[in-house]
């Protein structure tokens, strides 16, 4: 299965130690096509970041979203190029899953929570200790439909 993780990287670096944990946990269920979102080396000034244009990582990244099989987004930090992969994605009709955490003290953009369709778009809450349970959920969940 192809997975490609969301996250925030110029939205800010924030919850990168959040990303890694997901990243981890999704590996146990497939390729992560974009575990690199998930790196502590990349800032949001990109001074790690191998010297590509912003037109070769947005073509990259729309083929691997092209090619994935689930979609999985955490949505806390707001990220423009987050809210436009998960457009996307919505557009190609894949499977998505959102993850949003309340204890940051925000409130998720109407268009991302007003999407949720308990068919192919799902929103869920969750706090950090209890993400593994709930990516464990979500793919067994998958595995059996
Ligand atoms: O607007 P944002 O930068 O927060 O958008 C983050 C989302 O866009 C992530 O889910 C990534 O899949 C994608 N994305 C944005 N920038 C990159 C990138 N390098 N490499 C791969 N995917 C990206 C940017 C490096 C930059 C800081 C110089």
């Amino acid at each position: 299965m192809n997975i490609y993780f969301c996250g925030s990287i110029r939205g800010g670096r924030q919850d990168v130690a959040v990303y890694q944990k997901i990243v981890q946990k999704l590996q146990k269920y497939g390729k992560v096509l974009t575990e690199h979102v998930s790196h502590s080396d990349l800032s949001d000034k990109g001074e790690n970041t191998v010297m590509e244009g912003d037109k070769a990582i947005h073509d990259r990244d729309m083929k691997w979203l092209n090619m994935s099989d689930v979609i999985v987004a955490e949505v806390t930090q707001p990220s423009l190029g987050v809210g436009y992969e998960l457009g996307q994605a919505i557009a190609m009709k894949k499977r998505i899953f959102c993850l949003f955490r309340p204890s940051s003290g925000r409130t998720l953009s109407a268009m991302i929570r007003g999407a949720h369709d308990e068919d192919l778009f799902w929103v869920r809450d969750y706090s950090e200790e209890a993400v593994e349970e709930v990516l464990e959920e979500y793919f067994n969940k998958l595995n059996k439909s």
